[in-house]
């Protein structure tokens, strides 16, 4: 049996003696993958070190081999918190104005980039798939062929791929789209990622097109295709089913008596939309004053990336936007928003998802945004709820069935709320049931299945040896 290495910015080694795959996340959507393949899972541990060793600490749990590395505060901070979250995440989310790029975390992005091929290049053997996740690491692959590494190399972008005219505004961008041309299959989650990248290949690096997705640039052959990624629909049914035994569940519905419940689930980052949400819905009790008092909107916002300046920022304006909303419109008996900043296990997100009559997924731009699926999934099949959605989510294309909306319209976003809450329930079962078909299609299973299909079609490719390994040897 072949094997399959994943490379994932961030890697969560079970408890050792644990059966069970860490709830959400990546580790969910391979579990199906880890069942075809042996499999090496090789990424950030999530420690700071003061001196990180340079050879990876290595786990086996069941079918699966972990090789974490540390990272050292200077590498945290130029790589992770700096180059990644402070210039890529923004530029590919079309936020150039909170894009903080420079030189010294650029080379620390490219610097963390070559400690992590240099130690996964050991691991490799012949025969192996590599597999790398997200824009930490685009510049992996080419990394690795300058060791040598001949083995298919894919990647898959889980953000957004903006147009040249957004992209080509980070000083890095040339040398970013020359890397990560040197892949074999580049998955993005959209057709419209599909075309801003390969178009701006062509644009910045005469890029040929070949057909079928695939062109040559500077001479290798890389293939660029969506593959939108799913969700376990059916794991999220049943934790809806079961989650009427929740006590949070159950003291959650029994506190709304006979009021109607929008949901919000984002970890909390600018790109989701989470006060012009929370605007949107102070505009819907403002047209709609018979609604006050029938209505609360529950708004569940991890923190993430709170050494970043600007998310810390976002946390403050969130809360001034609440606090003025529930401060002019809310009774003693009423708070129309309720606002939590502390995580919930799947099970409890799945019963909220179930009582809410409304799932508000309103992302100012998002690549996928797996919420707006899970809302879907975890609906009661006689009676389910209205999914407002942006349109400016990948799960859009999906989704054509949701009420779409644009989240930079405040009213916009208002009315669909008003629309969804008196939706009769034959228009609401016409509505979901395609959705709730389509993602039982294009589940997460779908999902993997289909990029690795894909991957090993690259293993009968001959390669060159690079120049650097010919020199070398
Ligand atoms: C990136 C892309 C793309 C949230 N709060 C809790 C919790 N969550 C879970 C949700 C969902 C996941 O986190 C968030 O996924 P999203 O897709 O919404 O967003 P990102 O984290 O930004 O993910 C995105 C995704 O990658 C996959 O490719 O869809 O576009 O930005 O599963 O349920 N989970 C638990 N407790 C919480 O309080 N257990």
């Amino acid at each position: 049996m072949s094997r399959l290495i994943i490379v994932s910015n961030r890697v969560a080694v079970p408890e050792a003696g644990s059966k069970a795959v860490a709830a959400g996340g990546l580790a969910v959507a391979l579990k199906e993958a880890f069942t075809a393949y042996r499999g090496l899972w090789f990424g950030w541990s999530g420690k700071i070190a003061e001196q990180p060793a340079d050879t990876p600490t290595i786990a086996d749990r069941g079918r699966v081999r972990y090789a974490v590395m540390d990272l050292s505060p200077q590498d945290h901070r130029e790589y992770y918190s700096g180059f990644a979250n402070r210039a890529l995440w923004p530029i590919m989310h079309y936020r150039l104005g909170l894009a903080a790029y420079s030189r010294a975390d650029y080379a620390g992005y490219q610097r963390v980039n070559r400690i992590f091929a240099q130690a996964l290049a050991g691991l490799i053997e012949p025969g192996d798939l590599i597999w790398v996740h997200d824009y930490h690491l685009i510049p992996l692959a080419s990394e690795l062929r300058g060791l040598g590494v001949a083995n298919p190399i894919g990647y898959f972008h889980h953000i957004p791929w903006p147009s040249g005219e957004v992209f080509n505004t980070l000083p890095a961008s040339n040398e970013l789209l020359r890397a990560v041309a040197d892949y074999d299959l580049i998955g993005l989650q959209t057709e419209c990622d599909v075309h801003n990248l390969s178009r701006n290949l062509v644009d910045e690096l005469r890029a040929i097109p070949l057909g079928g997705g695939s062109l040559m640039v500077d001479g290798r052959r890389t293939r660029i295709r969506s593959f939108p990624i799913g969700i376990d629909v059916e794991g999220f049914r049943q934790a809806a089913d079961r989650a009427g035994m929740n006590r949070t569940v159950r003291d959650t519905v029994a506190g709304l008596r006979t009021r109607k419940l929008l949901i919000g689930v984002d970890r909390l980052d600018y790109s989701k939309g989470v006060p012009e949400r929370m605007e949107a819905v102070d505009r819907f009790f403002a047209s709609n004053p018979d609604q006050r008092g029938n209505v609360v909107f529950l708004q569940i916002a991890p923190k993430s990336r709170t050494e970043v300046p600007e998310y810390e920022q976002l946390s403050r304006d969130v809360n001034e936007v609440l606090g003025n909303i529930n401060g002019s419109l809310g009774e003693p008996s009423w708070t129309p928003i309720q606002y939590v900043t502390k995580a919930y296990p799947r099970a409890v997100l799945a019963g909220l998802y179930r009582a809410a009559r409304v799932g508000l997924v309103t992302p100012m731009r998002d690549g996928m945004n797996l919420v707006a699926k899970e809302y879907v999934a975890a609906q009661n099949e006689e009676d389910p709820g209205v999914l407002v959605l942006s349109k400016f989510a990948g799960a859009a294309r999906q989704l054509p069935e949701a009420l779409l909306v644009n989240p930079y319209d405040r009213f916009e976003v208002a009315e669909a709320i008003r629309a969804a809450l008196y939706m009769p329930k034959a228009e609401r079962l016409e509505r979901w049931k395609p959705m709730v078909e389509r993602l039982a299609r294009e589940d997460v299973d779908w999902w993997a299945r289909t990029y690795l299909t894909e991957l090993e079609a690259f293993r009968t490719i001959e390669r060159e040896p690079p120049a650097a390994a010919e020199a070398a040897q």
